[in-house]
């Protein structure tokens, strides 16, 4: 039996629903998601299996003008994962401008002569008139083996873009074995799904100056997972938003994280949870790589 894959690199612009796509492609939660831009700091992959053919989705972090070397690392995994790759999916916003960072993706795109489909995203929010603007932009812009409208948070076009994306298939061993939707290690996932919520209910800069790390992770003998998980953020002050008035912040953070972490291991979850500072570890090479950004 012949089996076809293909590798597909999902980018854009912070914020744009590419995770939120990569989850509604999969059909199950591999990314995390949230309101604010700069969200994924690593490549994850997504897993979707139809028929004979496996197609690897590569959600990658927002391509964004750098600020720290977290951030380089950032862009550097997004310039990485559009090499080497049997097609991209450029996910933009409905708006009929070809923005800056845009550009930039089309000019690599471009270099590295893979073929492009365009994913116009967040139709749920826009006019048909204006959808018809944004497709005109972007054609003009470049020529694109196909422009598909959709709405990631609705489940509108996924259907068509996984149809249009098994073209880039070829022939191939599968490359994850059935039922396997990620490569992420367990204790990334926990450790995201932490940060996750670290990013909806904190405010400005505090959830992006944040990184988990997890420092325990083993079974109790009554089929109870331990897991200790050590929150770092950037200042003192950080310190005392994140664990609030009588830790009541912390509380809310670490209980909406363990709920999603026993659906996930599909068991009972102690989680304890600390906060530490580690100042500017943003721009420290070697906590970002300490931190799983390598
Ligand atoms: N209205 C609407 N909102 C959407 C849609 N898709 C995603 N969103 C929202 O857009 C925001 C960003 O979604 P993400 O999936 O985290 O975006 P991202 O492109 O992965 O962001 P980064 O990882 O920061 O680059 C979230 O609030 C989503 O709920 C959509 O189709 N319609
Ligand atoms: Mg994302």
């Amino acid at each position: 039996m012949t089996t076809k894959t293909a590798m597909i690199t999902i980018t854009g612009r912070p914020n744009v629903g590419k995770s939120t796509l990569t989850n509604a492609m999969v059909g199950e939660k591999v990314a995390i998601v949230s309101n604010k831009p700069q969200t994924t700091r690593n490549r994850i992959c997504g897993v979707v299996n139809r028929g004979q053919t496996q197609l690897v989705f590569l959600d990658t972090p927002g391509f964004h003008k750098a600020r720290t070397r977290l951030g380089d690392y950032m862009v550097n995994v997004v310039q990485e994962s559009i090499a080497d790759v049997d097609a991209v999916v450029l996910v933009v916003e409905p708006i009929a401008n070809v923005g800056e960072q845009e550009q930039a993706l089309i000019a690599k795109i471009r270099t590295m002569a893979v073929p492009a489909i365009l994913a116009i995203n967040k139709i749920d929010t826009v006019e048909k008139d204006t959808l018809l603007a944004v497709i005109a932009a972007y054609s003009q812009a470049y020529s694109f083996e196909e422009i598909i409208p959709i709405s990631a948070k609705r489940n509108e076009g996924i259907d068509e873009l996984l149809t249009q994306c098994q073209r880039f298939a070829v022939e191939g061993p599968q490359l994850f074995p059935d039922g396997m939707v990620s490569d992420q290690p367990e204790r990334q996932v926990i450790a995201e799904i932490i940060r996750e919520k670290l990013l909806w209910c904190l405010d400005k800069e505090i959830p992006h100056g944040t990184a988990v790390e997890i420092t325990k992770f083993s079974e109790r003998e009554n089929e109870i997972l331990d897991i200790e998980a050590t929150i770092y953020c950037e200042k003192s002050s950080h310190k005392g938003i994140i664990i609030g008035k009588h830790g009541a912040m912390l509380k809310k953070i670490s209980t909406m994280a363990r709920e999603d972490c026993e659906r996930f291991m599909g068991a009972k979850v102690y989680l304890q949870t600390w906060v530490k500072v580690k100042e500017n570890w943003r721009d420290n090479l070697n906590l970002i790589r300490n931190f799983g950004y390598e």
